[in-house]
């Protein structure tokens, strides 16, 4: 219901069900879920140190990377939010070696849902923007506990995607494959609330994102595009640009959904043996639909990261996303030299 009042998030999502003759109100019910975990990790981010739950877990995720006591906890209130609710059929994680299979007992739904529960987590400790990725996708027919196969689709096949970013306010990003759209949480009434209709990306920028200090390791379309935007005006670009890098992926698609700019973690030569640094299926996908949607676009450098058909849950994959008109500058240094 629209009033003066605003559209919280379960009443959008509840307009948009009745526009779609058929729906059965289980998408509506999965999201509901995904607000609730996602408003539980903002309450235990924004508790920091007071209830002790800032630094190393001394774990390790499947990728090597050391994990974050809130990566932990991040990661266990989604998933058993999720697998409480009836609408999913399995989930996986950054955060999880294996595709996790729910219980015997449990009721099975027809989604599955890959989640970066805590994106940008080297950022907690010091009390920078983090946030939550996730990514629906359908479940085969028919298949009681889904494998890891089953959620090797392409970005193309998400049904839905988003991000809850935890920074000064928390904020839902959310598409459905139809625009994007942006929620800002009352704390006081606990509900998001729609702050952020139909956002569009800006199609130029004058704002790089990327991580400098890798520079001497890209391969040289990345090369080109950046000393071209370093020149400035006196540059063949013929104007100057500003560089920004939070190390927080949510962040920085954030800032370019509300200013536009371009953000890239290309390959280079460190990381070429594992195909990039951010992962495909949890981080690129939904960020690149979001992306896509609100008129940006979303590439490794010489293809589109929705077209790619996945090899494995936590394959990585380059990513350029952005403001149109500059990403496709890279996309043509990628493919016609
Ligand atoms: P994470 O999922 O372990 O937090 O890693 C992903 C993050 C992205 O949010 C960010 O863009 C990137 O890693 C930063 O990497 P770097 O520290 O190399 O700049
Ligand atoms: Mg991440």
């Amino acid at each position: 219901m629209s009033s003066s009042l605003g559209t919280s998030l379960t009443h959008y999502l509840i307009e948009e069900q009745q526009k779609h003759a058929g729906a059965t109100g289980e998408f509506t019910l999965l999201m509901n879920d995904i607000v609730s975990a996602c408003k539980v990790i903002s309450s235990y981010v924004n508790k920091g140190n007071l209830i002790g739950i800032l630094g190393s877990a001394e774990t390790e995720n499947v990728q090597g990377e050391t994990q974050k006591k809130l990566d932990v906890i991040s990661n266990d209130v989604f998933t058993h939010t999720l697998m409480r609710g009836g609408q999913v059929a399995a989930l996986a994680s950054e955060e999880m070696d294996e595709v996790h299979n729910l219980p015997d007992h449990f009721v099975r739904g027809k989604y599955m849902v890959v989640y970066d529960p805590l994106d940008g987590s080297s950022n907690i400790d010091v009390n920078v923007t983090v946030g939550t990725i996730f990514s629906v996708l359908r479940a085969p027919e028919g298949v009681k506990d889904p494998s890891e196969a089953d959620f090797l689709q392409p970005g193309t096949a998400q049904v839905a995607a988003g991000y809850c970013i935890y920074g000064p306010s928390t904020i839902m990003v959310l598409t459905t494959g139809q625009g994007v759209n942006g929620f800002t949480l009352d704390k006081d009434v606990g509900e998001f609330m729609l702050t952020h209709p139909n956002i569009t990306i800006p199609e130029d920028t004058k704002e790089f994102a990327i991580n400098m200090s890798n520079q001497r390791f890209w391969d040289a379309p990345v090369q080109r595009y950046i000393d071209e935007c370093l020149k400035g005006k006196e540059g063949p670009r013929a104007r100057d640009f500003n560089m920004r890098w939070v190390a927080s992926m949510v962040a920085e698609v954030h800032r370019i959904l509300t200013r536009g700019g371009i953000f890239m973690y290309p390959i280079d030569s460190k990381i070429r043996d594992k195909g990039g640094k951010l992962r495909l299926m949890y981080e690129a996908n939904p960020m690149a639909m979001i992306v896509e949607q609100a008129g940006g676009l979303a590439i490794t450098g010489p293809e589109r990261i929705m077209s790619i058909k996945p090899s494995k849950l936590h394959q990585r994959v380059p990513v350029i996303l952005g403001s149109k008109n500059e990403v496709q500058i890279v996309w043509d240094y990628h493919t016609k030299g």
